[in-house]
């Protein structure tokens, strides 16, 4: 499989956002000119470091589904076109995941591996996050772990992958990286990579007890970065953590961890009953220890409350700045006490914008 030649009109569209939002000593139209001819040459165009930088930073700016975009001018931009073999791209991974986790004092960053062109096909991360939980089949049909990634923990045994002798809930998956010339390998990431948070709860000495934990950072690897017409499949990004993504959902979830009845049991709830609305105080009680225990270990992260107010001044800046800001209400607004954000109450523009993160249905594994 090969990728077409860049459509002209993307990268022309591209040049002109950059150098209509920054100030650049060299006119539009000579720069047009060039990856024109570049494009006529070879088939693509390689962007300059400036370019590549604001390409990701507005990629963000333009995430829909991201709540956490107030801070898109500060993304790390790392560039990374030259690593082209398995290992230089896991090694880099694993910087990245040093750089961002930066002793708790999360930095959102990027790392941009090289682009798909029509003479090469790029690297390719399989991993849907650089840090991710296997998850085991159980004899009586449960799982062990994180039951989201049986079918990838599954494949990466199936590849060689050893995983612990005694394994838990909470192993971390190796990194898969897939390049043309030496097919998929695999790298187990060190442990002083990986920060992790243990999970204890302010007031329930019996929640700390349990041994729960979740990482530190959420670095998505699956998603494709696509500006003015150049594709990079590699481009692992992350910020911080927003509570209720790990109190509400990943622990949450049914096909999870699907901790709710555990802990409403625990809390001694009556579960008999939906309307004594055991699941809504479970997961509050959830999300309060989630935000406890990234304060605690001195790891940032972010409550939804505090999220959605910075949003909407994100919003704010952006239509004085004169720009639309692309939103999808049913992912901006968060997993538990919608309605009592401000995100709730109102409409967004839907519009999609590029350059932009994109999810190929042939990246997941
Ligand atoms: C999605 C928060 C940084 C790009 C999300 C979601 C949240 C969030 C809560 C929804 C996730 C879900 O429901 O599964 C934040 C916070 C950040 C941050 C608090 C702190 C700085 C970033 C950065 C980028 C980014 C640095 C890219 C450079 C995205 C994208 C999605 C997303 C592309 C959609 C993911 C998907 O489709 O699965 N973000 N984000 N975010 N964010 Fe952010
Ligand atoms: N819900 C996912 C992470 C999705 C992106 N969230 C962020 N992104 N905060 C999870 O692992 O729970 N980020 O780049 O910070």
């Amino acid at each position: 499989r090969r990728e077409p030649a860049v459509d002209l009109r993307e990268a022309e569209d591209f040049l002109r956002l950059f150098h209509g939002e920054t100030d650049q000593l060299r006119r539009v139209d000579a720069r047009i000119a060039e990856v024109r001819r570049e494009i006529a040459a070879t088939g693509t165009y390689r962007h300059t470091g400036p370019e590549l930088a604001f390409g990701a930073r507005v990629a963000w700016r333009n995430s829909a589904r991201c709540i956490g975009r107030l801070y898109w001018k500060s993304l790390r931009v790392r560039d990374l076109r030259d690593s082209h073999d398995a290992a230089e791209v896991a090694a880099d991974c694993i910087d990245h995941l040093r750089i961002a986790t930066n002793g708790g004092k999360i930095r959102p960053v990027i790392s941009i591996f090289p682009p798909d062109t029509p003479q090469s096909l790029a690297p390719r991360i399989w991993n849907e996050q650089l840090i991710r939980y296997a998850g085991y089949a159980t004899p009586d049909g449960g799982t062990l772990g994180d039951p989201r990634y049986r079918e990838f923990t599954r494949s990466m045994i199936g590849r060689g992958w050893p995983p612990p002798t005694a394994k838990s809930s909470f192993d971390v998956l190796p990194l898969a990286v897939e390049t043309i010339h030496e097919g998929v390998k695999l790298f187990p990431l060190p442990d002083d990579a990986v920060l992790e948070v243990p999970l204890t709860h302010p007031e329930l000495p019996w929640f700390g007890a349990a041994g729960l934990r979740w990482h530190a950072v959420p670095v998505i690897s699956n998603m494709r970065l696509s500006i003015g017409g150049v594709s990079y499949p590699a481009a692992p990004f992350n910020g911080w953590y927003m509570g209720t993504e790990i109190g509400a959902r990943n622990l949450a979830d049914h096909d999870r961890y699907d901790l709710v009845p555990w802990v409403a049991d625990r809390l001694g709830l009556d579960t008999t009953r939906e309307s004594t609305l055991w699941r809504d105080r479970a997961l509050v009680e959830l999300n309060r220890a989630v935000l406890h225990s990234y304060a605690e270990a001195g790891v940032t992260i972010t409550d939804h409350h505090t999220e959605s107010q910075r949003f909407l001044t994100h919003l704010a800046r952006e239509e004085s700045a004169g720009r639309t800001c692309p939103a999808d209400w049913s992912w901006i607004v968060p997993p538990i006490s919608g309605g009592h954000t401000p995100v709730f109450h109102r409409y967004y523009d839907e519009d999609r914008l590029v350059p932009e993160f994109v999810t190929d249905d042939d990246a997941v594994h």
